[in-house]
């Protein structure tokens, strides 16, 4: 690794300590670094390109991402390299550096809900003032489709070994008995926003010395629907289980927070969204669990080619703890 540091040191004018480096734990894609040069501490990421297969995309997007919504205080400062390019490759890898924020743990109460999920709208209202003027890419394609993700499961089940469908069958069923109640959703059909596609509590810092609440992991940022960013809010906040545990407590929702952050969200985006966007809102918590444990279980059933796992069965719990938190918000 020293001499990709050094490489990625002389690209983006820093002097980078490789022995600072240290892995952080948390994303599913890709891999992230703390590094240091002196005193100053830098994000430095790699790029999972099976994923993100087309890094120009990201690279555009972020040009108008820094553009718009550093000023506004709402993301981390992404450094340029010599090449005037956020990306660089190195090794046949590719890597970004952003600024390190220091930050202390978001409680899950009413307050921060509400303030998180203002900060969320603002920033995809902000975003989304860009629309006709800037040219967005999609990173990834169909990324929260429900056709497109149906197909991939459906397609998963015909290759997947008959032990593995059958020791997944009841988390299957409840799948597919879910699609019924999806698919009455149009939510394709609500206007074109801006969003950030990744809108889970995790992706959302409390700055230790500004105290300002800054978006992270901006890869997903790309034209979509509002559902998707409130769901994942509602996904990532309300329920008694985040999405690793994987325990017999029962799933329950927290309804204060629930409301909390619907307030918040609707502040934020003040009297901007259509009558079609506002009467779906109560579902969009229900959808985004159900199409994330999805791609979850179409992972495990692929052979968990797609989502980081540390331990078996990996993506089956974490489907399996998705279709819980779809029945606990559907009984609510
Ligand atoms: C993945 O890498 P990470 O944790 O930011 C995934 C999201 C899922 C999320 C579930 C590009 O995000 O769609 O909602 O896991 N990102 C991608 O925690 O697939
Ligand atoms: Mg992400």
């Amino acid at each position: 690794m020293e001499l990709i540091i050094d490489e990625i040191s002389r690209l983006f004018g820093k002097r980078l300590d490789h022995h600072s480096l240290k892995l952080l734990k948390g994303g599913h894609i890709n891999s992230s670094f703390l590094i240091q040069d002196n005193d100053q501490k830098y994000f430095l990421q790699s790029i999972n390109t099976k994923v993100f297969a087309d890094c120009n995309a990201i690279e555009k997007n972020l040009e108008i991402i820094q553009e718009k919504v550093l000023p506004l205080g709402l993301v981390p400062h992404f450094y340029k390299a010599a090449t005037n390019q956020y990306h660089v490759f190195v090794e046949n890898q590719i890597y970004r550096l952003s600024q390190y924020i220091d930050n202390q743990p978001i409680q899950p109460t009413n307050e921060n809900a509400f303030a998180v999920a203002k900060q969320f709208a603002s920033f995809s209202k902000s975003l989304s003032e860009t629309i006709s003027k800037k040219k967005w890419c999609n990173t990834i394609d169909h990324f929260h489709t429900l056709t497109y993700r149906w197909n991939a499961f459906e397609q998963s089940l015909k290759t997947a070994s008959e032990e593995k469908i059958l020791a997944a069958k009841d988390i299957i069923v409840g799948f597919q008995i879910g699609k019924k109640v999806m698919s009455q959703f149009a939510f394709h059909c609500l206007p074109q926003r801006i969003t950030h596609n990744d809108a889970k509590l995790s992706n959302i810092l409390s700055a230790v010395d500004t105290k300002q609440l800054i978006i992270v992991d901006l890869d997903t940022v790309m034209p979509g629907t509002i559902i998707y960013d409130l769901g994942d809010l509602v996904r990532t906040f309300t329920p008694s289980k985040e999405e690793g545990d994987f325990s017999n407590r029962p799933m329950k929702i927290n309804l204060g927070c629930y409301d909390a952050i619907l307030s918040g969200y609707l502040e934020g985006w003040g009297s901007t969204l259509t009558s079609a966007e506002k009467q779906l809102i109560p579902y969009a918590g229900i959808y985004m669990s159900w199409i994330i444990g999805l791609r979850f279980l179409t992972d495990h059933l692929m052979g968990d080619i797609y989502f980081k796992t540390e331990i078996p069965n990996h993506n089956l719990l974490r489907a399996q703890n998705q279709l819980e938190l779809v029945t606990a918000l559907l009984e609510s």
